[in-house]
């Protein structure tokens, strides 16, 4: 149970971050439970631990994906049920590293020799991309901002160098500025929606707005484990609004300054060129399909979206 809850712990202060990290961890923790949970109360117990994990973040529908499928075990002992949370779980992990090596494979086709690419906050999907058209001999650039208040431009900046790519970290509100010198925008997705909206940390529907009016096209790597169902049956993403002192000081804050600290934004669909999935390179138009027939949720009813039901199929 202590090791769930400090699993939690780790989703919520961010130890553990980015939508596939967090899935993936969500599945890696589930796995090592499903050993250790009674046998006389297996479901109850895996169901609490289930719940644990999805009540740390609310944006990311890659958590709240990974969880179900995980626990859309079987058996009819408890150790064919064990066994089957094991197996679930490594089906799903293997799915992360496996769309991500396929996004980098189709991603990078969109970034040709000589190009100066913009990313946004920390994304592995879109560093797949990134890298691998470094990987394939190509010359780029890469504009990575800051992404304020928690700095994950700064681990994107240390993993490009450390793979020997040209990279150079500026402020979020210089975007604009430098917006004419870039050829595309790559950022991941924490979220798309049955619309094929894009919800991706605060900022990059401001990247998104400046790429249109610079004719810059504008690039999301998702893996189809970001696509949500929830949205299918029309309910909204909950956007995470975290604590005030990630932004300003506790001397403002005592002055009675009121802090709005939105983590992630809202992309339209219209601002998006291009989705690269492990299935291939899609409008954004096709999300409905994504979640219907890749996803396995096609003829569900909304009530049947709980946690148990039967996705994925
Ligand atoms: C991370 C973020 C990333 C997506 C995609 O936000 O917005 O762009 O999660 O990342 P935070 P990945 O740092 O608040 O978790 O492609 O690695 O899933």
């Amino acid at each position: 149970m202590q090791e769930v809850l400090e699993a939690a712990e780790k989703i919520k202060s961010m130890e553990v971050r980015g939508a596939a990290r967090i899935a993936k961890f969500a599945a890696e923790i589930l796995m090592k439970f499903a050993e250790k949970a009674s046998p006389e109360k297996f479901d109850e117990e895996m169901k609490w631990a289930a719940d644990t994990l999805l009540n740390t973040r609310p944006t990311a529908v890659s958590l709240y994906n990974a969880i179900n499928y995980v626990m859309r075990y079987s058996g009819e002992s408890v150790d064919e049920k064990r066994k089957s949370v094991i197996r679930r779980a490594k089906e799903f992990i293997n799915w992360v590293e496996t769309a991500q090596r396929k996004i980098g494979e189709i991603g990078e086709k969109r970034i040709k020799d000589g190009y100066t690419v913009m990313t946004h906050c920390n994304s592995s999907a879109a560093l797949s991309v990134i890298k691998r058209a470094h990987e394939n001999g190509k010359d780029i650039r890469v504009i990575a901002t800051e992404s304020r208040p928690r700095w994950q431009g700064h681990i994107t900046a240390r993993q490009l160098r450390e793979a020997g790519i040209d990279v150079t970290l500026i402020v979020d509100s210089a975007v604009r500025y430098f917006i004419d010198d870039v050829d595309c925008v790559v950022v991941g997705a924490d979220t798309i929606t049955a619309n094929g909206a894009l919800i991706n940390k605060i900022g990059t529907s401001q990247i998104a707005l400046a790429a249109k009016e610079a004719r810059v096209p504008f690039m999301v790597a998702a893996e189809t484990y970001k696509f949500s169902p929830k949205t299918l049956f029309g309910e909204l993403v909950v956007i995470e609004e975290r604590d005030a002192r990630e932004v300003a000081p506790e001397e403002l804050l005592k002055l009675g300054v009121k802090v709005r600290n939105p983590a992630f934004d809202v992309t339209p669909r219209d601002y998006i060129d291009v989705i690269i999935t492990e299935i291939g390179a899609i409008p954004p138009e096709m999300a409905y399909v994504v979640i219907t027939e890749r996803l396995g949720y096609a003829g569900i009813e909304e009530e049947e979206i709980t946690l148990n039901s039967r996705h994925f199929d």
